[in-house]
């Protein structure tokens, strides 16, 4: 699926950079560093929704390498359920977001921020 481990890593990469700019906007509102408007956040969590099913198929079987750490290939049913984890909170602040609700909002971006974290500090390097 891809030419060689490189062109895996830098797809993972590209994906999470995308995710993370998305997300990054959405926690400006929340923070209260920019004002709230109900589009301006659906389209972001819908982005981040649809990118959250992407990373994963870029982490097979010889692809070590970038920051990933090697145990998600020797504890792959945990990073599995983390990705899992991840993709259901993404999906539930885009629903949030669709629906405009800022306080259903703050808590799904908050959940949807311990599934990222919680991954990261398990299977990524510093
Ligand atoms: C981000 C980003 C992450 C997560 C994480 C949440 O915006 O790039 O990796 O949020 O820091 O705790």
């Amino acid at each position: 699926q891809f030419q060689n481990a490189d062109k895996a890593v830098e797809y993972r990469e590209s994906v999470m950079t995308v995710i993370g700019t998305h997300f990054g906007r959405i926690g400006a509102v929340v923070k209260g560093d920019v004002p709230y408007n109900k589009d301006e956040v659906a389209k972001n969590a819908a982005i981040v929704a649809m990118m959250s099913t992407l990373p994963w198929q870029a982490f097979g079987p010889g692809t070590e390498g970038g920051k990933a750490k090697p145990e998600v290939w020797s504890d792959n049913a945990k990073f599995k359920a983390a990705a899992e984890k991840m993709q259901l909170a993404a999906a539930n602040l885009n629903t949030a977001a669709q629906s405009g609700d800022l306080d259903n909002i703050k808590k799904a971006f908050g959940a949807t921020g311990q599934a990222c974290k919680g991954c990261h500090d398990d299977f990524k390097k510093k």
